[in-house]
């Protein structure tokens, strides 16, 4: 292969809002100051390693159509080699601050689990030699637990205790490498940890296996000294019928069951929320809530098709309303914005992977201004705050103190002859007041 994959692009900068040059930033101006800080450390963009090196453009009817020159040849481990060079070529190409891997994205699979970690050792080795260099840190590091068929009845769920155990050393060595090469978190994405039919499943030994799956892994981020994040990604099917990390609400109420409500957060995908039946500002805002918002999986769905396509974003609406509830949340301590995204399979030319990550870093960056502008205006604050103001008033606040009952508060109803007037919820007033900010 030739020793550049993008010969003639070179690095992308910021050439403002009026210029069409798809090789060019229009709204992804990383030294601008918004709210305070930084776009680019506002945004911590991540490209991911499966879908931009890794994946060959197949789908369920036909194999590859990109011939990557790294995907054709003998030593794979030479060809390992070169798709690194090629990830950093377009990280440089991007100047983005993170990226994002599983083990098996980066190394060949070897005949034992050795072999395997070994290789992913190796090309380890070489990503920690470009990053004394290259700007673009770690993200985050996963392990793959769903490809290979002995993953084919779960990981930590399956009935197997043998795959339960490989399951763990593969964790451990990808934890142990994710930790050595500063990566900011460590993400587990539990794709084949549910159930295809209740009729062969035990449930509840499941569950319990899972529970003490991540309770090994939060000890040995601890023995390691890793600061990093643990994040479970959740995702309610595909591949499985039904995966018990199903959205945000059911993946808290695994972590309490586990006892790990504090120590593990979330990575929440955009099409993953859209599959669970969500908008991607509602897990966004359920995770807040919760307090176990981590990080983003950057992406959208086909309206008209219920599978994960991970198509990068483009609807700078929708965008701005998960940015606002990003702000909201405080924005990302460790998390970032990882491009969990492909291109589609016609779309076989190298500058295509460059014009997509552009755009959606564009559409992004304009999303977070469109949303700083609703942070700053405050209006939707304030009748939010209005809406709820009944709550600061100290006999209503005692209602939902530990010592009030319903005999109390039923006496007060009586007492003060208490007849509630609804009010309007201003619903389309509010939506008018979001349409005014994309203007
Ligand atoms: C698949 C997931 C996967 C995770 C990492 O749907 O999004 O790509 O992000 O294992
Ligand atoms: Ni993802
Ligand atoms: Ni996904």
């Amino acid at each position: 292969m030739t020793a550049r994959f993008f010969p003639s692009i070179s690095k992308l900068t910021y050439t403002g809002p009026e210029s069409r040059d798809p090789l060019a930033f229009h709204w992804y101006d990383k030294d601008r100051v918004v709210l305070g800080k930084r776009m680019e450390d506002h945004l911590r963009f991540a490209v991911a390693y499966w879908h931009s090196f890794t994946w060959p453009g197949g789908d369920p009817f036909g194999g590859e159509t990109f011939l990557r020159p790294w995907m054709h040849g003998t030593d794979e481990l030479a060809l390992a080699r070169a798709k690194a060079d090629v990830a950093f070529e377009l990280f440089d190409i991007l100047d983005v601050p993170f990226f994002a891997f599983h083990d098996r994205d980066i190394a060949p699979e070897g005949k034992t689990l050795a072999e395997s970690n070994a290789n992913v050792r190796a090309i380890a080795d070489i990503f920690a030699k470009k990053m004394e260099t290259s700007k673009t840190k770690l993200l985050w590091g996963t392990a793959n637990l769903f490809s290979n068929r002995r993953f084919m009845s779960g990981a930590a769920t399956n009935p197997d205790p043998d795959v339960f155990a490989y399951s763990a050393a593969q964790v451990k060595n990808v934890l142990e490498v994710t930790h050595e090469l500063g990566g900011e978190n460590y993400v587990l994405w539990g794709g084949r940890e549910g159930y295809e039919t209740l009729l062969n499943t035990d449930l509840k030994r499941e569950l319990d296996q899972m529970a003490r799956f991540l309770n090994l892994v939060v000890e040995h981020k601890h023995k390691i000294g890793f600061k990093g994040t643990i994040l479970i990604e959740p995702k309610p099917q595909e591949p499985t019928k039904h995966q018990y990390d199903f959205d945000v609400g059911t993946v808290y109420g695994l972590l309490c069951r586990a006892g790990l409500e504090k120590e593990v957060k979330v990575n929440i995908e955009a099409n993953h929320a859209t599959l669970a039946g969500h908008s991607f500002e509602h897990e966004i805002a359920m995770a807040a809530a919760l307090g176990i918002f981590g990080s983003i999986d950057m992406n959208k769905g086909d309206a008209q098709s219920g599978w994960d396509t991970d198509q990068f974003p483009t609807n700078v609406e929708d965008t701005a309303l998960a940015m606002y509830e990003i702000l909201r949340a405080g924005g990302y301590t460790t998390g970032g914005t990882n491009f969990d995204a492909k291109v589609r399979r016609q779309s076989i030319e190298p500058e295509d992977l460059v014009i997509a990550h552009a755009a959606a870093m564009d559409v992004c960056a304009r999303a977070l201004l469109i949303a700083a502008d609703m942070i700053e205006d405050g209006a939707l604050q304030k009748a939010v705050d209005e809406r709820y103001a009944g709550w600061e008033v100290p006999a209503n606040k005692a209602m939902l103190a530990a010592d009030s009952s319903l005999e109390a508060i039923a006496a007060r109803v009586a007492a003060e002859g208490l007849d509630p007037q609804p009010r309007s919820g201003r619903q389309e007033r509010l939506e008018a007041l979001v349409g005014s900010y994309l203007r």
